[in-house]
């Protein structure tokens, strides 16, 4: 296939904010979304109206910009964007002209058939971050990923692609930073200098145009708030879901499932989530209950939440082909399904047999699809488990002409499951009330965030899926996805005893605590693995449910900023080299104020590395000086997790469930520092919308070593928090009192150290 180059600058004009820049080949489109974004739209068509799955921002009209004999050049307060003429090139740099991010001048965007790729300068020093959930290293330099969303059983740290499609990174270089999000769902590419003599990096896909938005801000978290206020944030989830989640390929019947329950009561281990894997419905029927071992599941539901339980139940998107199978008798006579070319519904094998494939890119289908929830919310679920939506089949090629809505496959799968979480979330959102579902889904795209958190599908029980689920976890977060998390102990194998202890530790600092296996698998609840290791499970679950007022904050802040909970080093330490290395790359900040080292289960000692600042064991007190790697215990008993000098963390007792009233006390726990802190804390009710119209409680705690004192600002909001005292308990000062307890009235408190 010839090489289709974009050629020279033959006219351009701005309309309604829209600059459009002719060649003979193709057109360009330039937009601007805010000072530090910019858009690109390449094409040597543009025949389809514009519109995105991610995007939910609009540009903002009519700018300015400069001619030359040689460029166009747009200056925003913090980026300018040079357009070469001859050839066409877009290059972009910061305000004061320091290279962001340039056009290969020779190649610069071209085509071949319908693929079209942009090639980039590739600067000495640039290192790459992002992607979501890619494996291989944090620095992405030197590899190259595909987005295809697939079922990728038995996936390890070389596979690629995964479940999911993120086509944004953020690139790091002489001191810089910026991001770019390619916004185009075909199978898309990007190659961070693998195999191009380290001159070139290059993005593209299969077809579609060269649609990017380009992000110039200076710091990665700034750029993961701007691309998060383009592609939307999460909202706020139940408190439940924050709690810990106990799930099997399957519980076989709604005894299994109160026995388990059951037993988390009785062993008094904390556990909010109970989960119905596939063998709940009736032959894989999704919307039915099996019969026979769930005769009746709205007494298994009252069982269950009278212990304090909710649960969640897994939906597939193959509909059975059965008549006289609601769905299926409503799909077609409504002609809801996916189709070939001549009309006729595709049909694939999956877990039913014979399926059709609900066509999620209609806003019927969406509609239909969340109204059928009741199924389920009639008797009281409210989670709703999205699995295989890449969409996966048996045998995992879904023919390339079959069209959902008014395109075909090849355009569309990356964001198929994206679809199918978003009908499930506005339908159920609506039938829920304003009561909160949660939603989980497997595949996913860009902005993904806004219906569903995400888990990284069937990983395997080793200490090396253990490591890299915390980098697809962390790599998730810089593309917006707070809330997700891995299958604790690893969905296929079995872990050690030793490797379940410490993932459980882990587990704790995910925003997704979920124990998961596959079927056949031995037992994976908390007191299979002997009684001590039960009794350290507990202790980390029991860590968890301390630690859910400082973890519901974090989930306010994200919901805020886009921020995420589990922070790779990079967004906070960019340009230090060290949190780049192997064998510091899966550490993160968990919130705030905390750091986590994920260790191997067998490692009884362990290099840390402390970026600059002092540092607490958070299991010790111990004070370390940052800015050098330590060598410290990492027993199965203590996942070495530090806490940063003048962190301010709000805990509480220990609860057996979120919905548990507790000791009506708030912990609100300070590590001495030199410099002032601040923390906000936020509290609603955990369960409704009511927050959308005023109904939290936020206030900023603040530490002040010069002054010595701890503040707590006057309460915002009018819901009333399920605290009636505080115990302000203070670590590494020099003071008697190092604990006390306090009131906890709305006005404004200061308390001296
Ligand atoms: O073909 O529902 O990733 O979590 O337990 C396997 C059964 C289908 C794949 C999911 C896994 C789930 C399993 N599912």
């Amino acid at each position: 296939m010839e090489v289709e180059i974009l050629g020279n600058v033959k006219s351009f004009k701005q309309q309604g904010g829209l600059l459009t820049i002719k060649t003979i080949k193709a057109e360009a489109r330039v937009c601007v979304y805010s000072p530090t974004i910019i858009r690109v739209n390449i094409s040597r068509r543009h025949s389809a109206p514009d519109s995105s799955y991610a995007v939910i921002q609009q540009p903002i009209g009519k700018f300015e910009f400069d001619e030359s004999a040689d460029a166009i050049e747009i200056n925003t307060p913090a980026l300018k964007l040079s357009i070469n003429k001859s050839p066409l090139r877009f290059n972009f740099s910061t305000a004061d002209g320091k290279p962001l991010s340039e056009d290969d001048s020779r190649f610069g965007t071209n085509w071949q058939g319908e693929r079209v790729i942009t090639y980039r300068k590739l600067y000495a020093d640039e290192k790459f971050i992002g992607l979501g959930e890619k494996a291989g290293n944090l620095n992405r330099r030197g590899t190259s990923y595909v987005n295809w969303n697939t079922d990728a059983v038995d996936y390890n740290n070389k596979s690629d692609p995964l479940y999911k499609t993120f086509p944004f990174f953020i690139g790091l270089h002489s001191g810089l930073t910026y991001g770019l999000f390619l916004d185009n769902t075909h199978k898309s590419y990007f190659d961070f200098g693998a195999t191009t003599d380290d001159e070139m990096s290059w993005f593209g896909a299969d077809g579609g145009d060269m649609n990017y938005y380009f992000f110039g801000a200076q710091g990665v978290a700034k750029i993961i708030e701007d691309y998060t206020w383009l592609t939307g944030r999460m909202e706020m989830p139940p408190l439940w879901s924050l709690g810990y989640q106990q799930c099997r390929w399957s519980y076989m019947s709604a005894k299994e499932v109160l026995k388990i329950a059951k037993t988390f009561r009785k062993k008094k281990i904390p556990a909010d989530v109970m989960y119905c894997d596939i063998d709940y419905m009736e032959g894989f029927k999704i919307f039915t209950w099996n019969k026979k071992t769930f005769a009746n599941p709205r007494a298994m539901m009252n069982e269950l939440k009278a212990m304090g339980f909710h649960l969640v139940t897994i939906v597939d998107p193959g509909i059975k082909i059965e008549d006289g199978y609601k769905q299926y008798d409503e799909g077609v006579a409504n002609d809801y399904f996916a189709k070939y070319p001549d009309g006729e519904n595709y049909t694939g094998y999956v877990w039913p047999g014979r399926c059709h494939f609900p066509d999620f890119f209609r806003d019927d289908v969406r509609e239909w699809w969340g109204a059928a929830f009741t199924a389920l919310t009639d008797v009281g679920v409210d989670g709703f488990w999205n699995d295989m939506n890449e969409p996966a089949a048996w045998g995992q090629n879904i023919p390339w002409m079959v069209k959902f809505g008014d395109k075909y496959m090849p355009e569309v799968r990356n964001a198929y499951g994206m679809q199918m979480a978003r009908a499930t979330y506005e339908g159920t959102r609506k039938i829920l009330n304003n009561k909160r579902p949660f939603v989980l889904t497997r595949a996913a795209y860009a902005g993904t965030q806004r219906y569903s958190a995400v888990w990284t599908g069937d990983n395997t029980g080793t200490d090396e899926h253990m490591l890299l689920g915390q980098r697809l976890v962390n790599s998730l977060g810089i593309t917006g996805i707070s809330f997700t998390g891995v299958d604790i102990g690893g969905f296929s194998a079995n872990p050690t005893p030793e490797l379940m202890v410490r993932w459980n530790s882990l587990g704790v600092y995910t925003p997704m605590f979920r124990n998961h296996a596959i079927q056949g698998s031995k037992m994976r609840e908390p007191w299979e693995w002997g009684d001590v290791n039960e009794q350290l499970i507990k202790k980390d679950i029991e860590q968890r449910y301390k630690l859910l007022p400082y973890i519901y904050s974090a989930f306010h802040q994200s919901t805020q900023t886009g921020l995420p909970i589990s922070r790779t080093l990079a967004i906070e330490y960019p340009f230090d080299e060290k949190v780049y290395f192997e064998r510091f790359q899966n550490q993160f900040m968990f919130g705030d104020a905390l750091l986590v080292s994920p260790v191997e289960s067998d490692k009884v000692k362990t290099d840390v590395y402390l970026p600059n600042g002092d540092w607490y064991r958070l299991s010790t007190g111990e004070k370390h000086k940052g800015g050098k790697i330590v060598n410290v215990a990492s027993p199965l008993t203590d996942l070495p997790v530090f806490v940063k000098a003048g962190a301010i963390i709000p805990m509480q007792s220990v609860t057996q469930s979120t919905a548990a009233k507790g000791d009506g006390i708030l912990q609100i726990h300070v590590w001495n520092g030199k410099e002032t802190t601040e923390f906000v804390y936020y509290e609603d009710d955990g369960l409704s919308y009511d927050y959308e119209h005023g109904g939290y409680y936020n206030r900023t705690i603040s530490f002040d070593p010069k002054k010595k004192q701890v503040s707590l600002s006057e309460v915002e909001g009018t819901f009333p928090s399920k605290y009636q005292q505080i115990s302000l308990e203070l670590h590494g000062f020099e003071v008697s009192m190092k604990k006390r307890l306090f009131d906890f009235d709305s006005g404004l408190i200061e308390i001296k150290i």
